[in-house]
């Protein structure tokens, strides 16, 4: 049984309160990223936060340690959740972005293998399962792993173990089915199946049921 989490890469603050709104009492999460925030401003999350359910901010961060720590602080200060970090710039930044994350009372996941077909020129293989391995060090919440690749996320698993949460997108416009990863993940994510659609709330209501 896997959670349902909306990425919500609309343009504006209408459109995005139009189909966080249509959705209400069908997701268990809104994932946040450049797309929305670029356009709004973080001030978004507080729109948002009427929905009543966990704003997660995708901005894949990859930097130094303290300008991680510097992002975390921006992010959890204007109401956000959770952060989705990259692992790719080395344990201590990686650190930086976990711990920031419990200093404000929010979660960390990172991301290990991207979903993509470009991810398997690096983010992807040996990597990561390397990086798998440094997120269950750092202490991180859980990771982003492929629905698109679903044996890949199940060794995954093995290397995190249950304790960890395995967030996965993919599904929807990507190809992948909830039946594909709902086993071995904690949350599917879905964008454009549901935004793009021409009722975003049936469309999350059928995700949802099929994650069940
Ligand atoms: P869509 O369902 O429209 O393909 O959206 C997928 C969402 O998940 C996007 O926000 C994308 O940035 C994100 N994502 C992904 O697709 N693959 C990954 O490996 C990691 C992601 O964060």
């Amino acid at each position: 049984m896997a959670d349902l989490l909306l990425a919500l890469d609309v343009k504006g603050k209408a459109e995005a309160v139009r189909v966080a709104t249509a959705c209400t009492g069908e997701l268990d999460a809104i994932k946040i990223g450049y797309p929305l925030v670029l356009s709004t401003g973080l001030e978004i999350v507080k729109d948002l936060a009427k929905s009543e359910i966990p704003i997660i901010a995708d901005f894949k961060v990859a930097d130094i340690p303290n300008t991680n720590s510097l992002i975390c602080e921006e992010v959890f200060g204007a109401g956000c959740a959770g952060i989705i970090t990259h692992a790719f710039c080395g344990s201590d930044s990686l650190a930086a972005c976990v711990d920031a994350s419990h200093d404000h009372g929010g979660v960390c996941f990172v991301v290990c293998e991207m979903s993509h077909p470009g991810a398997l020129d690096f983010l992807s293989g040996e990597n990561a399962e390397r990086m798998a391995r440094m997120a269950k060090a750092a202490g991180a919440d859980g990771i982003i792993a492929p629905a698109t690749r679903p044996e890949r996320t199940a060794t995954l698993r093995t290397i995190i173990g249950s304790s960890m949460k395995i967030y996965s997108p993919g599904v929807g416009a990507q190809g992948a089915q909830p039946e594909d990863v709902k086993k071995y993940v904690d949350g599917i994510i879905v964008g454009r199946a549901i935004y793009e659609a021409a009722d975003p709330k049936a469309a999350a209501h059928e995700f949802r049921v099929r994650a069940r």
